[in-house]
């Protein structure tokens, strides 16, 4: 039997521009540079273009992964820009930049106009701290490019009527539903909660608690703390002397399993983020962080078949970051499109999980594959297969994975285990588990082995 790798989280590319990010083995370091005259730390230390370009070289040397080059203050009470003035700022910088590093350059603006002009110039990211939702363009503009895009949380004010991370989910899966309606691939998304914006210190302490619940959206996250004023409120300290509490802060995002850190001190960071990997990446530690409950259907009907559903239980519940906490009854069944083909066991398990929906995908992928299972037609026989019912209460539509399951509603063999371990969860359609699978009692499978 194949072996399983034994990474909880597998390494996805970022694609952007010419470049190919690799997210998940490490934290990556994106490394500010803000050509603006007022930004809050280093405003008017990077104005003339060759400061900037040196600034960016050392960054790199010091490590950054990405160079996010900025043009307006975003800090509040910060004066407005004027496009052209932006563009002037932020244009020959990136210019030059994206001719002379070996790493993306990424432009911080929510203005499309800006956005066109920097990746006409070179750049590779764009950084938009509206999430897409302020300038109706911006979509299309990075859609027109081969960009990847950071979709930032932002509001005007910080009036949260429920749960703070709730509101901040719903934002962000409303610009991942602009990007994608304006043609940008998913593997070009990243999220961000927005550390400092539209929020109270204490909301971002919470942010930063939580941050690993982003992770349930599916795309790399990115948190920016650097220097901001809650590390100022909690320390009562000067922008100047927040580089431990930044510290403490990146710490904690990588330790969650944070993809990418956006911050000044790059040297620093840095060193703070590849100490936290070797702990906690090395050694799962984010995989103990609360996590989210999801329900995978299994089904075997070739060799021995409760054998096969025992070893898939046991090689899913040994991956880091998926813990089996409940087994449904098993339950044989008649197979459903290809007949004369022998009878399936089906089960469902309850698993507590800190994978994002595609790694805890590719896992499943990689147990079938282990099991021996080879895909010939959609419903034929195998050794095994494993889908994700639901995972929390998630609604995703990404290529090749849709939450809850599309056709969850119409299988008795996949809603009578469910029922067992959730009969109130309620159906896509509105109906309970337990009366969807009442509903199909006729064809009821006779469970084999009782829980
Ligand atoms: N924070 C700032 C600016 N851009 N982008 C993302 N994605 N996330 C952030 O948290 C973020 C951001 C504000 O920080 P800074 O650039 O240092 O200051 P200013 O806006 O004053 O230039």
């Amino acid at each position: 039997m194949t072996p399983l790798p034994s990474a909880a989280a597998a390494p996805r590319l970022l694609p952007c521009g010419r470049f190919r990010l690799e997210v998940g083995r490490r934290t990556l370091v994106m490394g500010i540079l803000n050509v603006t005259p007022d930004s809050f730390s280093d405003g008017g230390r990077y104005l003339d273009v060759e400061a900037a370009v040196r600034r960016a070289h050392e960054m790199v040397e010091e490590g950054a992964d990405i160079i996010d080059v900025g043009g307006e203050s975003t800090r509040p009470g910060a004066v407005p820009v004027p496009e052209e003035e932006e563009k002037a700022r932020v244009l020959p910088v990136i210019a030059a930049l994206a001719a002379s590093l070996p790493v993306p350059v990424s432009v911080d603006t929510y203005k499309a106009a800006v956005a066109r002009a920097a990746l006409a110039a070179g750049a590779a990211i764009v950084n938009d701290v509206w999430g897409l939702q302020r300038d109706p363009e911006m979509a299309a503009a990075v859609a027109a490019s081969g960009a990847a895009v950071v979709v930032m949380h932002n509001r005007p004010a910080p009036d949260y009527a429920g749960d703070l991370m709730a509101e901040i989910k719903a934002f962000l899966r409303e610009s991942a539903a602009r990007a994608r309606a304006a043609g940008v691939p998913d593997d070009r998304l990243v999220v961000d909660p927005g550390f400092g914006f539209g929020k109270t210190p204490e909301h971002n302490l919470e942010v930063t608690a939580r941050l690993s619940e982003l992770r349930g959206l599916g795309y790399p996250v990115l948190l920016g703390p650097s220097r901001k004023s809650t590390i100022g409120k909690v320390l009562d300290l000067p922008v100047g002397e927040r580089l431990e509490g930044t510290a403490a802060v990146v710490a904690l995002a990588a330790a969650q399993g944070a993809d990418i850190v956006r911050v000044h001190d790059v040297r620093a960071m840095v060193r703070v983020v590849r100490m936290t990997d070797a702990v906690a990446r090395a050694h799962g530690l984010f995989c103990r962080c609360p996590g989210v409950l999801a329900y995978l259907g299994l089904g075997a009907n070739l060799g021995d078949r409760e054998a096969n559903l025992r070893e898939a239980v046991r090689l899913l519940g040994g991956t880091p970051g998926i813990e089996v906490l409940r087994r449904s009854s098993v339950y044989e069944t008649a197979p459903v499109g290809v007949t004369g083909q022998p009878p399936f066991l089906n089960q469902v398990i309850e698993v507590r999980t800190t994978l994002t929906p595609p790694d805890l995908l590719a896992r499943a992928l990689a147990v079938e594959a282990a099991l021996g299972r080879v895909r010939r037609e959609r419903w034929g026989p195998r050794t095994i297969d494993v889908d994700i019912l639901f995972y929390g209460d998630e609604t995703l539509d990404l290529p090749g994975l849709t939450l809850p399951h599309p056709r969850l509603g119409e299988r008795a063999f996949v809603l009578v285990p469910l029922a067992e371990l959730l009969p109130e969860r309620v159906l896509p359609g509105g109906e309970r588990v337990a009366d969807a699978a009442a509903r199909l009692g006729r064809e009821a499978p006779e469970a084999v082995v009782r829980r």
